[in-house]
């Protein structure tokens, strides 16, 4: 049995919590404050939520909920998967505008820095009895000016067969499917390992409440996150989707792009699944 269908929000959420808060603090201590912008930005932020408690004549006793709610989502530690899956998608759009390559897409909350590395064309860290269809993943790294990236790094990281993360959900090995490629000198990879089931954000936390008070949905398309990294360009951060998922047309983090689909075959082995994928950078 798998341990991992005992994880709970407050584990993830304050996992997650912790995790990003390492890495704001590893990151060369901040910069010097924009008085003006953050002004300019709170004080917009505050009149937008005023503007809907004026607009749609808010209670009492809708404050209170709201207040009890933010209280919560504290407390579960999930203000990472909150922003990350109400928020980042338009800050991702801002971000990444202008590039010629590869779209990207969101991080979410769930990336760790550091994941082990493996040759260009070797299999995730996963277990023995690691479930799911087998699934090779293959592709060039590519500048946009069509030059191989010979040497470039794509980290990935993804669910399980049962939409868990490993040192997020309990009952996982550390690092289980997450690892580091380097291209070889054609700038290319084969990626081999098993695919992610669709992930259901935590049902039981302050963002499961939400969803079920307002009767969304808790699901995101089954997906694979990337981030491709070469010197001298952009680092790419990306998810990839799979055709014919339930939830691709709304993902509750709205963070799925036509481009950023595959199109897996059967593997002419007999085992599984193969598909292929090219990514672009952008110069720096
Ligand atoms: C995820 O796995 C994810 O990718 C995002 C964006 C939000 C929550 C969980
Ligand atoms: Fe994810």
């Amino acid at each position: 049995s798998h341990q991992e269908t005992e994880a709970r929000a407050a584990d993830s959420g304050a996992n997650a919590s912790a995790r990003f808060r390492e890495r704001m603090a590893a990151q060369s201590a901040g910069g010097v404050v924009d008085t003006e912008r953050v002004n300019h930005l709170a004080s917009r932020a505050v009149k937008a939520l005023n503007d809907i408690v004026l607009e749609e004549q808010v209670s009492y006793e809708e404050y209170n909920a709201f207040k009890a709610w933010l209280i919560r989502v504290g407390e579960d530690g999930e203000w990472p998967l909150f922003l990350d899956v109400w928020l980042e998608h338009s800050v991702e759009e801002v971000a990444n505008a202008d590039r010629e390559g590869n779209k990207g897409t969101i991080e979410g909350p769930y990336y760790l820095e550091g994941s082990p590395e493996v040759p260009w064309n070797g299999t995730i860290p996963m277990r023995e009895d690691e479930p799911g269809t087998p699934f090779v993943f293959s592709g060039q790294v590519r500048a946009v000016d069509g030059s191989p990236l010979p040497g470039a790094k794509l980290e990935l990281w993804h669910a399980d067969d049962l939409g868990f993360y490993s040192q997020f959900a309990p009952g996982l090995p550390e690092w289980n499917l997450r690892g580091t490629w380097t291209a070889n000198e054609d700038g290319n990879f084969e990626i081999h390992t098993v695919r992610p089931a669709p992930y259901q954000i935590p049902t039981d936390g302050a963002c499961g409440q939400l969803i079920e008070a307002a009767g969304w949905h808790a699901w995101r398309p089954a997906h694979l996150h990337f981030k491709v990294h070469a010197p001298g360009h952009h680092k790419l951060t990306a998810q990839l989707y799979f055709p014919g998922d339930e939830h691709l047309e709304d993902d509750i983090a709205s963070a799925v792009k036509p481009e950023l689909m595959l199109d897996p075959q059967p593997n002419p082995n007999g085992e599984g699944e193969v598909t292929q994928y090219d990514f672009v950078l952008d110069p720096e």
